[in-house]
């Protein structure tokens, strides 16, 4: 049994006291402890090594006081494991390997998903010891159109230009390599769920970069799958960055709650998605770069405008790295004194 299982309650549709709060990329960033860890370690032996994974997904836990921890790892993982290099470039960011030709699409081994991530359990095991039943973790993944995304461009881009391109000009290869991004997923998922996650995420983190019809075409079908397999086993919160035109069609997927950026009204997704609908969100992520007492004024403000229940406090993307440890506490603390 889980101590404090206020966010699990409240993905199950519960009315809860408060609602629960997290953040997004909390268990990396902005921490200081986390900044020396970075200093001494590679980025993927962090991932790997379960004593590594462990002291950087409990870090938020001890340090901030969150009701979540969401697992040390990232989304280009399922990248790695389908065969493409990936480098973390201190600096920089990831560099990728790409996949575009039929060959190299072809050449994507999702067979190879269990053999990649054979390090993950001991890492899930390792961390859900030193949770020791605190809080519920979240494993996750990214979205299928965001990996191609990074898959084909290589690298972070402001438009993503060159995947653009790609499923413009090669619209039935870009659903082979969506298909293979699905399937390995959707097993990673499994391995996630198996060794202990209580919920998973779904960064769709570069959905709102396509049109409505496109986003049709080529995100939410996989989103759609990668849900249906696994909300039978736990609560799918699906985060689609400023795709607030997909809300309707992501709800209709049977996920438990829905992410919400900071440019989508609490009041729209309501009358979209109506009053039993789990939110997500959605501070802007700037905002905790300002005091604490403006941090605490901004949060109690988002928080009422949510309408009171089925509602998990978070920011409407990843914490920046520049935030400050008590700003980060004051949103963490408006949050956990609320009362509905
Ligand atoms: O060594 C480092 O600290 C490098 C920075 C870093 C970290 C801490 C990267 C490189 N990834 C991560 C961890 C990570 N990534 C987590 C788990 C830990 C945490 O809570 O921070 C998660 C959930 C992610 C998810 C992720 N990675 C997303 C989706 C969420 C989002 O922010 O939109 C995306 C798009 C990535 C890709 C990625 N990985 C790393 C960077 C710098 C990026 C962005 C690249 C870009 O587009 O510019």
């Amino acid at each position: 049994m889980i101590k404090n299982d206020l966010f699990l309650r409240t993905l199950n549709g519960e009315t809860t006291e408060r609602p629960p709060v997290w953040f997004m990329r909390q268990a990396g960033r902005y921490l200081p402890d986390y900044m020396v860890l970075k200093e001494k370690y590679s980025f993927f032996e962090r991932v790997q090594n379960p004593d590594l994974a462990r002291e950087i997904t409990v870090m938020p836990i001890d340090q901030v006081g969150v009701d979540a921890a969401i697992l040390f790892s990232d989304i280009l993982v399922i990248a790695q494991s389908l065969g493409l290099k990936v480098d973390m470039v201190p600096g920089k960011g990831p560099v990728l390997e790409t996949a575009t030709t039929e060959a190299e699409v072809a050449a994507l081994n999702v067979e190879n998903t269990e053999e990649f991530f054979r390090y993950a359990a001991p890492a899930i095991q390792a961390v859900k010891q030193g949770l020791d039943n605190r809080v519920p973790l979240i494993g996750f993944a990214g979205s299928p159109w965001t990996l191609l995304c990074y898959m084909v461009q290589g690298q972070g881009s402001k438009d993503f230009g060159e995947a653009k391109r790609f499923i413009l000009n090669e619209p039935e290869r870009a659903k082979v390599m969506l298909e293979k991004i699905t399937e390995a997923t959707i097993r990673y998922l499994h391995i996630q769920i198996d060794a202990g996650c209580n919920a998973v995420q779904i960064f769709d983190s570069w959905g709102g970069m396509l049109s409505p019809a496109m986003y049709d075409e080529f995100s939410l079908p996989y989103m759609e799958r990668i849900t249906k397999a696994v909300k039978d086993r736990v609560p799918v919160i699906l985060f689609a960055k400023g795709a607030w035109y997909a809300l309707d069609k992501l709800h209709a997927t049977g996920a438990s709650a829905l992410g919400l950026s900071w440019t989508t009204s609490p009041e729209y997704a309501r009358k979209v998605c109506g009053p039993n609908a789990v939110f997500q969100g959605n501070l802007d992520p700037t905002t905790l770069l300002a005091s604490p007492e403006v941090v605490a004024k901004a949060t109690k403000k988002m928080i009422d405008s949510f309408g009171g229940s089925n509602h998990i406090v978070n920011l409407g993307h990843g914490v920046l790295p520049t935030t400050s440890v008590d700003s980060a506490k004051a949103f963490v603390e408006t949050a956990k004194a609320y009362r509905y």
